[in-house]
């Protein structure tokens, strides 16, 4: 398949702390690494998205008393699943996984630094509504299809597919590039709302 000057790839949060090792570590997330260093060099455009929360966030479970993580609780804004401390500003686990080899990548963006609000999606923070920024930016640059990967597919990744839909862009997830939590069925939930939302299923560019 060939890529068009419009086409962007969206690298979400291959981060330490989604790695094993990490905090919050993805069964075999650092396997898509060398596999988004190769796909980059496809794309003439690149943007990664980087998980970065403050100390105390409310996505925490320390962050809530008698809290447990991967419990799901009700935030004004709706539910949210409970985690492990993860992706702290500044912090080891928040950097960027270190074979991660994309220096061309023109914006990076981060999400999730208001200590109130959670944000999956690269585009709207969780209360749906609260915009990042990026698709403006995408709008403004002329780009119109996003293709996806990294972690996790069945949150973040799912997510900005979804939001990306929902804006208008041509979506496409390219699976061997992602990797899942997988909570409960989250990743097979999680295919069919993408597929519902009209996002492509690629397994690999090839
Ligand atoms: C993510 C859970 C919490 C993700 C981020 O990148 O998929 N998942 N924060
Ligand atoms: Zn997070």
């Amino acid at each position: 398949m060939d890529t068009l000057p419009s086409d962007l790839l969206l690298v979400i949060d291959v981060q330490n702390d989604f790695c094993p090792g990490g905090t919050l570590a993805v069964a075999d997330g650092d396997a898509v690494v060398p596999m988004i260093n190769r796909l980059a060099q496809r794309f003439a455009h690149v943007v990664l998205t980087q998980d970065w929360h403050p100390a105390g966030h409310s996505s925490f479970a320390t962050s809530h008393p008698d809290a447990a993580p991967f419990q799901t609780i009700t935030m004004d804004y709706g539910p949210q699943t409970l985690w492990p401390d993860h992706c702290v500003q500044g912090s080891a686990g928040a950097a960027f996984h270190p074979q991660l080899a994309i220096e061309r990548a023109e914006l990076i963006i981060r999400k999730g630094f208001r200590r109130e609000i959670d944000s999956y999606s690269a585009f709207y923070e969780n209360d749906r509504h609260t915009p990042t920024g990026l698709a403006g930016y995408l709008r403004e640059r002329g780009l119109k299809r996003i293709f996806l990967v990294g972690l996790a597919t069945d949150y973040c990744v799912h997510y900005s597919a979804v939001d990306a839909r929902r804006l208008g862009f041509e979506t496409v997830v390219i699976e061997a590039g992602c990797r899942a939590i997988d909570l409960a069925g989250s990743l097979a939930s999680a295919w069919t709302s993408m597929r519902d939302a009209g996002v492509q299923r690629l397994a690999d560019l090839s």
